[in-house]
């Protein structure tokens, strides 16, 4: 790859996307294109194609998604898999008509099955199940790696799948009803410590298991993997950290600096038991995350702080 690469970012303004930007930007690669929604509706194959003959970029990292939290992929199931598949099949066709050299394609863990042996291997996909708060989603992101895969035995392209465990960092998305748990509990906890409330609520048991990743840390394992020309199709990106959501909530308590208590409420779903990625290949290649939970809750909250508080 030459830093001089025209480098297309699908979904430059969301928490993944944004993060790319800098990390590419840090890396000395400038030649960046990207279009907000508003300019370039992905949903839309003529527009896309247009775009891709228009721009002709040499790489495109597809960090575009209709994403969110456990409420979120359980209530708007039917935009959840409708738009995601329409945004991987629009973008992945387009980056092989125009003869784009390689493709990085984000994912999710949830596309492994809900009660996959645990660390979680990429063999592991299509075994079992799915977890069904998510699984129109990860449907949709299963087609999406399966669309790479294809087009790679085929038309010898080289895109690549990541599939990063559960991500938080700066420019979340801190919306109560679509967000995921860490943005969620943040803002939560934060608004209870300012309120001087006695207690703050958190969804479901506490027991599930959740791994988390700095989104920088993943941004770094795409621009690692961007213009490799070895086979790569599907490698798990992780941390390896995993806490139950009670800790997690605990250790946000202490970083924002509330005192109350914490109380579950069980008419909320839990999802998925536990989801740890075992992240071997990538690392065998090479990557391997840098930032750990706590650093990370602080960094985040120091962002939250400044551009992301409402009371
Ligand atoms: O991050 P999250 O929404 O998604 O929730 P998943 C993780 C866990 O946190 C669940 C609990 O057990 C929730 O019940 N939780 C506790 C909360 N309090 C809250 C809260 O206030 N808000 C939220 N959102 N959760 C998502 C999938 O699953 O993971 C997506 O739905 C995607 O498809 C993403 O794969 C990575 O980890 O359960």
């Amino acid at each position: 790859m030459n830093s001089d690469d025209k480098i297309y970012v699908a979904g430059h303004r969301g928490l993944v996307g944004s993060a790319i930007v800098r990390a590419l930007l840090t890396q000395g690669f400038t030649h960046l294109v990207y279009r907000t929604h508003a300019e370039l509706d992905l949903t839309n194959q003529q527009a896309v194609r247009q775009f891709f003959a228009d721009q002709k970029p040499d790489h495109v990292i597809l960090a575009a998604a209709r994403v969110g939290g456990i409420h979120a992929n359980n209530h708007y199931r039917g935009d959840f898999i409708y738009q995601n598949l329409a945004i991987e099949t629009h973008v992945i066709d387009a980056a092989y008509r125009q003869g784009v050299k390689h493709l990085v394609f984000l994912g999710s863990s949830c596309i492994y099955p809900r009660d996959c042996p645990q660390p979680m291997r990429e063999e592991h996909l299509l075994t079992g199940p799915l977890e069904s708060t998510n699984e129109p989603y990860a449907i949709a992101k299963i087609a999406g790696i399966k669309l790479c895969e294809a087009y790679n035995a085929q038309h010898g392209t080289h895109f690549v799948t990541l599939m990063p465990t559960n991500l938080y960092g700066s420019h979340d998305n801190f919306d109560l009803e679509t967000s995921h748990v860490i943005p969620a509990l943040m803002r939560k906890v934060h608004e209870a410590k300012i309120a001087g409330a006695g207690e703050v609520v958190v969804w479901g048991s506490g027991a599930p298991r959740r791994e988390f990743l700095h989104v920088d840390d993943l941004a770094e394992a795409v621009v690692f993997t961007l213009g490799k020309e070895e086979s790569l199709e599907l490698l798990n990106v992780g941390s390896g950290q995993e806490v139950t959501i009670a800790e997690l909530a605990e250790a946000l308590c202490r970083v924002v600096g509330f005192s109350g208590r914490i109380k579950f409420d069980p008419s909320k779903p839990d999802g998925t038991p536990r989801k740890l990625l075992d992240s071997g290949r990538i690392r065998k290649l090479g990557w391997h995350a840098k930032i750990g939970l706590k650093e990370g809750l602080h960094e985040t909250y120091r962002w939250f702080s400044k551009y992301a508080i409402t009371t």
